[in-house]
């Protein structure tokens, strides 16, 4: 069992990346740092790096690697000792290889959805914009609609969750994120998982993470 699990979430937008790292944060200890969340966090506080990204995220383009990666390092520097999970980065070869530098990545893994369930799926996703909570209309529905089950405060839709966003954000992952996989099959520390819904896909990301780490408790119910 490795003490400090440093692992990498891959996937294309709407795959499921954020829906199954909750569900690996509540079964697993380790810090949860996605990138999108970041950047909409910073969008939200009006930040000299939120006003540049939203530019390049309305639009379903990739931030540029030098903000990306100095924003993730220093995430990862306050987390020194103990396991994290990155989600939505590396998106390009040079954030992979800086941050293997930086930091060794323990697995990186890999979730392999259609692209046309996914189409589907983002149309229908609201968040909660602080917390970066996760709900869809017809897969994990908010209690009340509109408002987050935790805090109460209201949903918003993504502004790059457009049909033509959608379409480019999908474009651009089918050209970039290759070499990235590529990258972490060459290290030996790729592991692939596929299926059509998050419910098929986590028992598999749960057993495997299981086989490195202590799980909070062994039921694979959430
Ligand atoms: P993000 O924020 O990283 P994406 O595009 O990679 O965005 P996204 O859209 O956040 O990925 P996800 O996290 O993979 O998707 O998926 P999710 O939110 O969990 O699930 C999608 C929806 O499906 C939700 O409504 C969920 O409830 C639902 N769902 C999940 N499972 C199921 C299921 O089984 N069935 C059904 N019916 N529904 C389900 O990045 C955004 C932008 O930030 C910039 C880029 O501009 C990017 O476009 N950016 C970066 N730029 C450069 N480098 C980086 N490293 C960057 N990181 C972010
Ligand atoms: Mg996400």
């Amino acid at each position: 069992m490795i003490k400090n699990f440093r692992a990498v979430i891959l996937g294309a937008p709407g795959s499921g990346k954020g829906t199954i790292s909750s569900r690996i944060v509540r079964k697993f200890e380790m810090k949860h740092i996605s990138s999108g969340d970041l950047l909409r966090h910073n969008i939200q506080l009006k930040t000299p790096l939120g006003l540049s990204a939203q530019h390049f995220m309305n639009k379903g383009q990739l931030v540029p690697d030098e903000v990306m990666i100095g924003l993730i390092l220093k995430e990862i520097d306050k987390c020194k000792s103990g396991s994290w999970l990155l989600d939505g980065f590396p998106r390009t070869k040079k954030q992979a290889e800086i941050l293997f530098d930086k930091a060794p990545v323990d697995s990186a893994l890999n979730l392999i959805v259609p692209f046309d369930v996914i189409v589907d799926r983002i149309s229908k996703r609201w968040i909660h914009l602080p917390s970066g909570r996760v709900y869809n209309v017809d897969f994990n529905a908010p209690k009340v609609p509109g408002i987050d089950d935790v805090t109460g405060e209201k949903l918003v839709q993504r502004d790059d969750d457009t049909p033509t966003a959608v379409m480019k954000r999908l474009d651009v992952y089918s050209k970039t994120l290759g070499p990235v996989i590529e990258f972490y099959k060459v290290k030996g520390i790729l592991e692939e998982f596929t299926g059509k819904t998050s419910d098929e896909i986590w028992p598999m990301v749960f057993k495997y993470l299981s086989s490195r780490m202590t799980p909070i408790s062994q039921d694979v119910k959430i």
